[in-house]
């Protein structure tokens, strides 16, 4: 980076681990750290005034609490196109720039969504547990699964995940339809009203709106209960837009047949309950982990910090 920006990066704070590149980059410019724990407020007692960009990730991002211990934050770069950690609300009352990461995770996501689907319905993950405990060397038969191809998919959200997610999918002659806030202009996709219509007429939902206040809940037991007994839900969005408690209830009566789940509403905590079920698949949150797209948004994440330190704009900001 240039001197200039370098002399402007001593306002630069880490919150939270993250990517080694962007952590490298923030060393060599000389960018604090906060630390973890009870030194935190020490750290920002004394130097918090001193803070105007903040980097993080989505899983860390900035509350409330401290951004009102940074009175000078000017923006916050956010390793991630999520960035329901943060407090919108409060960045844009104080008029708190913010960008993020979208478009160099949309093909992994996308990848994480069709075959967390394909292990649930055909039941992959299952099936190597079987293998592995001996059972079909015993002489046990793997139940018969259901078919992909051919399926009806229900998109929840059809933002550049949702799309990139139905475009493989019409690689498995699936029956697209989605449900948005607003209808999306230029596909050929049904579009329904609510989430509980989606769910009605499709075999499997697939989530991929933004996390946040909005969308709290979204994924609801009505919701679960329309997409029923032999339907499957698909979550690479955000842990909080499903109500947990309520999908474990259906999938312990049987009410929807099974689940892949890469987000949860306490991650890493995963609730015990969800263990117990083979028709479950469990990703850790893995959704654009690839050596690729990690480094893509690294980047991605440095362009935005040398931009903002140069001329005060940034490469991807969202619109707040
Ligand atoms: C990241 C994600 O793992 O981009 C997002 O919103 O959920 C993931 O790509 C996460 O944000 C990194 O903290």
């Amino acid at each position: 980076m240039a001197t200039s920006s370098a002399r402007a990066a001593n306002g630069v704070l880490q919150v939270g681990p993250l990517h080694p590149t962007v952590e490298r980059e923030l060393t060599t410019l000389g960018a604090r750290r906060l630390p973890d724990g009870p030194d935190a407020a020490q750290f920002l007692a004394a130097q918090g005034e001193h803070v105007t960009v903040v980097v993080t990730s989505g899983g860390t991002g900035v509350d409330a609490g401290l951004m009102a211990a940074l009175p000078k934050l000017a923006a916050i770069i956010n390793f991630g196109v999520g960035y329901d950690a943060t407090d919108v609300d409060a960045a844009r009352a104080r008029g708190v720039a913010l960008s993020n990461t979208p478009d160099v995770l949309t093909d992994c996501v996308a990848d994480i969504a069709v075959g967390g689907l394909i292990d649930a319905v055909r039941g992959l993950s299952a099936a190597d547990r079987f293998v592995r405990r001996g059972e079909w060397a015993d002489g046990g038969r793997f139940p018969l699964m259901t078919r992909v191809t051919g399926m009806r998919v229900g998109i929840l959200g059809l933002g550049r995940i949702g799309l990139a997610v139905a475009r493989r999918l019409e690689g498995f002659d699936a029956r697209i339809s989605y449900h948005s806030r607003n209808q999306v202009a230029g596909v050929s996709y049904a579009y329904a009203a609510t989430p509980a219509e989606l769910a009605r007429d499709a075999d499997a939902v697939i989530v991929t709106t933004p996390g946040g206040a909005a969308t709290r809940g979204l994924v609801s037991a009505e919701v679960l209960d329309a997409l029923g007994p032999r339907g499957y839900l698909v979550n690479v969005a955000r842990g909080s837009v499903v109500d947990e408690q309520a999908l474990v209830a259906a999938l312990s009566a049987g009410r929807i047949a099974g689940a892949a789940l890469d987000v949860f509403e306490a991650e890493p905590q995963v609730p015990a309950a969800l263990m117990d079920f083979d028709s479950v698949v469990l990703l850790p949150h893995i959704g654009s982990g690839t050596h690729e797209t990690r480094e893509a948004m690294a980047q991605l994440v440095l362009r935005n910090l040398q931009q903002f330190l140069t001329d005060g704009t940034l490469v991807t900001p969202v619109r707040l």
